[in-house]
């Protein structure tokens, strides 16, 4: 039997790359899945052969038996599948976007801490191969201290033909994309005490903004620019590549198109490639994000058996979550958002 049995609700058009992830993992078994559409239940039971299947997320933990949850639906039912996994004390990974609003997401953290188990937000781009990479020449001092960054986002990709969903919110680009990028620059200068964003809806077709140009002022002193579009024509399309630029005391750092890494530093200039692995089951150009699903997934085992909170729990999410909910309200007010009014 496996060590680690999971159940997975929401089996959409990203959940198959939670499950391709959770089946290269040795001691995990996805014992039960739950989907309110009796189609994409049937699809991905039939391709990843689980026999428990449920309509109802409600069944499925009534009847128990798995020792972790990933909630894999859109972000209307975050708080409550995540509310309900706290009442069955069923550690949860819930994906991104945290929720639809701070309060919901706060309150979810609070369930989730008196139920006593961990939870952990699939923000998964900080896993990237391409960013792990970034961090670690950071983290080398190859660049001195850091004193200015951009974590860039552009393209024209059609995201709205397999997420059509993403066409008719309200809100889109920070919500849905932007929220990564925000989190990477988290990730690799330091938590934010300051929003100053501005937003455009550049195409006619979609309720919420696809452009948005974010400046982040972080604890440690560092500035730096977080921008993200949808709306951006390329001659060769980036998507999803994620660029990085970051300007240190010693040095700079610079990740561009096709995963190209060039450090320069006081010895030298440095230029290499830190393209992602394409796992058997991933298709480009998809490959960066679903390497980075299996890289999350491996984490969130790996604490929940040492009993430790993993990198991105509720709690350390909220930070980033409060970071979109400050861009909308910068660029709703025209002014800048101090992050410490927000949390
Ligand atoms: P989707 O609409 O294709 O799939 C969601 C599925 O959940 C649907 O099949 C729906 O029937 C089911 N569902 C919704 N509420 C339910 C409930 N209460 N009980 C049971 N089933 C329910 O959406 P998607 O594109 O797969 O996105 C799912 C989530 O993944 C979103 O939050 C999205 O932002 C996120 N996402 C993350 C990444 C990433 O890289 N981390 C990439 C794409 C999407
Ligand atoms: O990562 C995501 O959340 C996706 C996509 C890369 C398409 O924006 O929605």
């Amino acid at each position: 039997m496996a060590r680690f049995r999971g159940a997975l609700i929401g089996c959409g058009f990203f959940a198959v790359n939670q499950m391709h992830g959770w089946q290269d993992l040795a001691g995990v078994e996805i014992v039960a899945i739950c989907d309110r559409d009796a189609e994409r239940l049937a699809i991905v039971g039939d391709q990843f052969s689980v026999a428990r299947r449920y309509s109802s997320a409600e069944e499925m933990f009534a009847d128990g038996g798995f020792d972790f949850v990933d909630i894999a639906t859109t972000v209307g039912s975050h708080r409550a599948l995540v509310e309900l996994a706290a009442k069955h004390r069923v550690p949860a990974i819930c994906q991104k976007p945290f929720a639809p609003t701070l309060a919901d997401a706060k309150a979810m953290v609070a369930a989730a801490e008196a139920a006593g188990i961990p939870l952990m937000i699939h923000e998964n781009f900080r896993w990237q191969t391409p960013i792990l990479a970034v961090k670690q020449v950071l983290d080398s001092g190859a660049i001195g201290t850091p004193f200015w960054g951009r974590v860039s986002f552009r393209s024209g990709f059609d995201v709205f033909s397999g997420q059509p969903y993403l066409a008719r919110g309200k809100r889109f680009i920070i919500e849905d994309l932007g929220i990564h990028s925000l989190d990477i620059a988290r990730f690799l200068f330091g938590d934010a005490t300051s929003m100053t964003a501005r937003t455009r809806r550049i195409n006619p077709d979609i309720a919420g903004e696809d452009v948005a140009t974010m400046l982040l002022g972080h604890e440690n002193g560092i500035t730096s620019i977080v921008d993200v579009s949808y709306a951006t024509k390329l001659p060769e399309e980036p998507f999803p590549e994620t660029f990085v630029e970051i300007d240190g005391d010693k040095g700079t750092l610079r990740l561009g198109k096709d995963y190209r890494l060039t450090v320069h530093g006081p010895e030298g200039t440095v230029e290499s490639v830190v393209a992602p692995n394409l796992l058997l089951w991933a298709s480009r150009p998809w490959h960066n994000i679903q390497e980075s699903v299996a890289l999350i997934q491996k984490h969130w085992i790996e604490r929940l058996a040492a009993g430790r909170e993993p990198d991105t729990s509720g709690r350390d999410n909220l930070k980033t979550f409060a970071l979109v909910e400050a861009a909308y309200l910068s660029a709703e007010r025209g002014g800048t958002v101090a992050l410490a009014d927000l949390l």
